[in-house]
Formats: structure tokens, sequence, C-alpha cells
């Protein structure tokens, strides 16, 4: 097998390549060839060294498969550190992202370059790991504390232009990046210039109270997580000692974090995330339909904000409202949306602009005639679903994909509203849509191939985690999430006060308690949807007792300023005894015998909900892996992905 690394003399320049397809990840064959070329050039002509990759980027980490097996040498510290210790110069020439180990090569070559689009970062943390090949060592010596652990704490890129700015990025190469580099080379060479060690560099000048610092606004953004806190004692290490004794403290807590639950959760979801957007039996050459203009029913939250998701990735939107002023009221709540991104400068003004320039509307459905596809977002009323679809069938060109965004409703049934079931499908975003990222893909049973690859196609272009669900009340997410529902109403009726259920929830780390997310979506809903239910259908009434007395008084949650808690101006929730006396009124009502529960019984009853209800949607084929459970759970309900979802949590019970 050839290796993925060829070394060439071109001149004085000898030219280390790296071609390990999809993302130049740094495995064992690499190491070895990196190690064999490095090794190579010390004896042989040339005067400089640059080290570059094939593909669409630079080397983008360690090889994240390999870990949790036996590392296999040479490892990657002591190769970066043979490259460090070169006797010829050596440049790294970057392109697309330098992640992880990939920014340590080019942090253990003496001088770094890059195209100007190219970004750098040290992800690791989002692993659940740190840098464990110099990074958290090498950084500070040419950054600088705090932008190391700003760098690395947060796990985000940053582009090559501010990697520039403080020190990590010497040289920006207009045009084609190999002959730049190369030409850069030998300039350095021509120059006399020296080795320069990322090692050997003193620490600019610091705050000692940074570390603590740092501790302490970690302790609430990354709550519960292990790496961030090691990466601050790493770079600490960095700060005040050696290079060899920082070294060895960056491999020590590298070891602990990589034998932590915490990172084989995280790895778990980054893998799982990446399957979920596999369709088993779709073959990998299925055409995709073009979409180059979506039209969107309905002007609510939810419409608003699958246009936003839709324009922001430069695709034109229509939306359509029932009136005037239906309409004006739906595109106030874009601008607003978008006047709050840039405001929090996730956006810029200029680019917000050019997004909303793509958004028009309308109230007149002909406008829909020229669209590739239409998303129905209208509220959850099956009958004006279905109505909809029958005057979209009327209305859209042949090979329009027709989608809904219901969260539960039959898709197969809306499909049958049309004369073209192959083209309907289910993309069920979640609230906020401009903002979260999971995406049910709810497959029909009629929808076509084309369809279903055409519509998992477009959730990537505008930067959703797409999975694909099969139709049944609820799909995944919010059919698991039903039996997790019921069982905090028991618990409420047993003994436990919905403060204590939710803080219990929140300390094992959902990011909001059941009861506050009720409050948050609005009882009404539940209540409403019960209203048509018989008797028998509606099921156990301790079930949902306590939920229809709430919305008998009036109280809907946060819309209406009290449910399960009562809520400020700001919405903030506050424990209200109204609501723990009506909970033991139901109780005896019911006949519940109350007691003290603990926490841990909550949990345990709770997570056990969600598993189980999970194992039925994987054994009746609605989900495809326990892995896509994973990822609906993490990116659509704020199960703690260090905790890696919840089938993998059951899975592996006992080490988490
Ligand atoms: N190792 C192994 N496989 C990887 C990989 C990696 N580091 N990165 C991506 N892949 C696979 C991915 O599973 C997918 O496979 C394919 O490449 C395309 O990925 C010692 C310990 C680089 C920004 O965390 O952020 O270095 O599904 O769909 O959207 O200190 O991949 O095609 O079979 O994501 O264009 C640190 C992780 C590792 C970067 C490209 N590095 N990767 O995004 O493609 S730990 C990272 C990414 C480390 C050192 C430490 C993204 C990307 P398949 P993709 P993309």
């Amino acid at each position: 097998m050839s290796s993925p690394v060829s070394y060439k003399l071109e001149g004085i320049i000898g030219v280390i390549t790296v071609n390990n397809p999809p993302v130049n990840a740094l495995s064992q064959p690499v190491r070895q060839g990196m190690l064999d070329a490095i090794t190579t050039a010390q004896g042989d002509d040339s005067e400089a060294i640059v080290i570059i990759c094939e593909g669409r980027t630079f080397i983008a980490g360690a090889d994240i498969s390999e870990f949790g097996k036996p590392m296999q040498d040479p490892f990657l510290p002591e190769l970066l550190n043979t490259i460090e210790a070169s006797s010829k110069l050596v440049v790294a020439a970057i392109h697309g992202t330098a992640l992880g180990g990939g920014f340590e090569t080019a942090l253990a070559a003496h001088y770094r370059c890059a195209v100007p689009a190219a970004k750098i970062g040290l992800p690791e943390v989002k692993l659940g790991l740190l840098p464990g090949a110099g990074g958290t060592q090498r950084t500070p010596r040419l950054a600088g504390v705090k932008a190391s652990l700003d760098l690395i704490t947060s796990g985000a890129p940053i582009s090559v232009g501010q990697a520039g700015k403080i020190g990590l990025i010497d040289k920006i190469i207009d045009g084609d990046l190999r002959d730049g580099a190369l030409a850069w080379a030998r300039e350095l060479v021509d120059a006399g210039t020296s080795v320069r060690k990322s090692s050997e560099q003193p620490v600019p000048e610091f705050d000692a109270a940074i570390f603590d610092e740092v501790r302490a606004t970690l302790a609430k953004r990354a709550r519960g997580q292990v790496a961030p806190g090691h990466i601050v004692t790493a770079v600490e290490a960095a700060a005040t000692g050696s290079f060899e004794d920082g070294m060895a403290k960056e491999r020590e807590l590298f070891i602990t974090c990589m034998e932590s639950p915490q990172s084989a959760g995280m790895r778990h979801i980054f893998f799982a995330e990446r399957q979920a957007a596999k369709v088993d039996d779709l073959a990998k050459d299925t055409p995709i339909r073009p979409v180059e203009s979506i039209g969107i029913v309905g002007g609510g939250t939810m419409g608003g904000g699958i246009a936003m998701s839709i324009a922001n990735a430069g695709i034109a939107v229509t939306m359509i409202e029932i009136s005037d002023e239906a309409l004006e009221r739906g595109l106030s709540i874009i601008d607003r949306n978008y006047a709050g991104s840039v405001k929090r400068g996730k956006i810029s003004e200029e680019k917000a602009a050019s997004c909303r320039a793509l958004i028009s509307g309308s109230t007149d459905y002909d406008s829909l005639a020229e669209v590739d596809m239409v998303i129905e977002a209208v509220f959850e009323d099956p009958i004006l679903k279905k109505k909809i679809f029958g005057q979209l069938d009327g209305v859209c060109k042949p090979g329009a994909i027709l989608a809904t965004n219901t969260s539960y409703q039959d898709v197969d049934a809306i499909a049958a509203a049309t004369k073209r079931p192959q083209d309907v499908i289910g993309t069920h975003f979640f609230s906020p849509a401009h903002i979260m990222k999971l995406l049910e893909v709810v497959r029909g049973e009629k929808t076509a191939d084309d369809v279903l690859a055409t519509v998992m196609a477009l959730a990537k272009k505008i930067r959703k985690v797409p999975v694909v669900s099969g139709v049944c009340y609820g799909f995944i997410g919010n059919r698991m999430l039903r039996p997790y529902g019921k069982t905090a109403q028991l618990l409420l009726l047993e003994g436990a006060s919905p403060q204590q259920v939710d803080s219990a929830m929140e300390s094992w780390g959902m990011a909001m308690g059941p009861l506050r997310v009720f409050d948050l979506a609005g009882l009404d809903i539940g209540y409403t949807a019960r209203q048509a239910l018989s008797e028998e259908e509606k099921g156990d009434p301790k079930t949902y007792r306590i939920p229809d007395l709430l919305v008998e008084l009036g109280r809907m949650g946060q819309k209406s300023g009290s449910g399960f808690y009562a809520y400020d101006d700001n919405r903030q929730p506050t424990p209200d005894p109204a609501v723990d006396g009506l909970i033991k009124m139901a109780a005896d009502d019911l006949g519940v015998e109350r007691r003290e529960i603990q926490d841990e019984e909550i949990v345990d009853r709770l997570i056990s909900a969600l598993v189980d209800e999970g194992r039925k949607v994987l054994d009746e084929g609605i989900a495809q892996r326990s892995g896509d459970i994973d990822v609906v759970y993490v990116y659509g309900y704020g199960f703690p992905v260090s905790r890696g979802g919840p089938m993998f949590y059951a899975d592996n019970i006992g080490e988490m």
C-alpha cells in the first residue's frame, strides 16, 4: 500500500506532501510517512522543508477513529518534536482548516503560511479532550496566555487573518499555495533565516490571575465538563514551567481526558452525527433535484425561522400568509431576528441585509408556481394541512418538493391529500428554527429516493444536522418525549415538586428540566390535542391530570405568565405554592400515595422512559440507528453531549 505521504526535492526545497482523504487526518501511516520524510530531508541537499497537503484541507487533526484503541508509534508529540528539531527550517503551508493535531503540526514547523480563506483551530475540547501534541505548550509561547486560553477552551476555529494578528501565522499567500510557499521558503533561505522553535520562545507577559478567572468562567459555561479545566492547567504549566515539564503535564492530562467517559460520549456524537447524514438504503449516486427557490407557507415563529435558515444559505424564499397583516407580522419577526443576530455579533450587517433581501412575501399561492420546494409551517391542524397540500398540488410545478414541518402528524396522510405523494416529505425543524441545528427528515411511505436525497443535501447546505425518521406519532424526538413527560407527571403525583424534578435533571446535565420544557412549549398544545381523544386514547389520567388542571386555570406556561412555575416579565421561573397545592389535590383525587423521592430515582426513571421508547423506535425501524437517536436528543432536546445521547448512555451505563 503506498504511503499517504510523499517527499520530493524541488531545487533546494524538500516538499513533504500529505494526501490522506478526506481530511488528511494524522493516521498511523501519515505519521510514519512524515517521520520518514523529515528524517530523509535532514540528510539530503534540501536547505528548507515545506509541509503541504493535497485535497480540500491541511491536516484536520489526529485520526479520531484511532482513539480508544492502543496508540501506535510514531506518537504524534514525538513526531512533532522531531519536525521542530529539524536542522533545516520547516514551513507549514495551510489551506482549508488546520485543526487539532493538524495545527499542532504547523506549530512544530518554524514558520507558517496560509491562503487567505484558511482557518486554524484547536477543537479538541469539543471531543472532551485537550490538544495532546504540544498545542497547549507552543500556542502560549507564540500567542500569549489569554489568546491561547480563548482559542483552546472555545475550540472555535479562527481565520488565518486573526491568527496572524496574534503571532500564529507568519504570511498570507495570495494565489497558488504551493508555488507561494516554496517561493517564500526560498526567500527565507536566501535571507539566511534560521530555524525558530516555538518551544524555545518565551511566553509573553501575562497576569497570573487569569487562570482562576478563566476557571470560574468555564465552571458556568462548560458546567460539568472535565476537559476545559485541564486545558487551563496545561496552559498554566506552559506559562510557569519548562517546555519539557509542560509537555509532561499536557500528556498526563490528555490521557486523563482521553480515558474519560465524557470524551467517549462526545467522540460518539462526532461520528454519529456524520453517520446520521447517510441513508443506508439510498444509493450514493441518487440524483439531487435542483433547489434554488423555496416557498414557506406560514409566517409564524417557525415559518420565519425556517425562512431565515434557508435565506442564510443563499436560497431565495417566498413566504406565504393569509393576509397582508399576517404577512407583515411574519416579515417583521424575521427583521427582528436579523437585527438581534447582528446586535449579538452573530452575523454582519451586510450579510444580514443580503440574506434578508432573499426573502419576499405574498398572500397569493400562485407565487409558488415556479418554486423548487415548499415547506408548510402552519399550526398543527391536520385538516388545514391537508387543505394546503391540496392547494400546493394544484399550484406547484411538476417535480416541486412539498414538505411539511409538522412535529408529529402523519406525513403519509398529508401526502395522500395530493396526487404526488412521491414528492411529499417531512422536514421537522426545531424552535427557534434559525438557531436549532436538528432537522428530522420524515420519510413517507411513498417519498421518492431523489426527494429524500435532495432534502438531506439541502439540510447540509442550510447547516442543519439531519436525521431520517419513519412516520409515526412524534417521529423520533417527540415520540420519546411522551413517555418522558408522562413519567415526570407521575413523579409529581408521587411526591416530587416541579423544581425538584427539573433541578435533578439539570444537575445531571439536561439543558432544561421537563417541566420547564413543557412550560416553554405551552401546556395548551397538549391540552388541545387531548380534547380530540377518547378517554381510552388519552390513557392513564395520572399522566395528564396536572397539566389539564393548570390549563383550565389559565396557566398555559411561559406564554401566559404561569404554568408549572410562575414567570416574571423576563420569563424567569419561580416555584409557585399554588401548584404544589394543585398537585396534592390531584394526587388525593387519583388515590396516589405521596412519599419523599430521591433525585437519583427521578433521573433513573426519566432517562429509562426515554431509552425504553428509543428501543421501540429502533425496533420499529423508525430510526436507522441508535446513534441517530442520540443525535436527535443532543441536538434537539438539550441532552448533554458529554453523556453521548440516551442510547449511548444506556449502553455504557456504569461507566458514564
Ligand atoms: N479523524 C477521523 N475522521 C475524520 C476527522 C478526524 N479528525 N475529521 C473528519 N473526519 C471524517 C468524518 O468522519 C467524515 O467521514 C469525513 O472525514 C468528512 O468529515 C492530538 C487529539 C475537518 C471541519 O476535531 O471538524 O487532533 O462520514 O463530514 O463537513 O491534539 O470534519 O465521510 O466517512 O465533517 O467538510 C481534532 C474534526 C481531532 C476536527 C471538515 N480535529 N473534523 O468538515 O466534513 S483530535 C477535529 C471536523 C486531535 C490532537 C488531538 C470536520 C472538518 P465520512 P465532515 P466537513
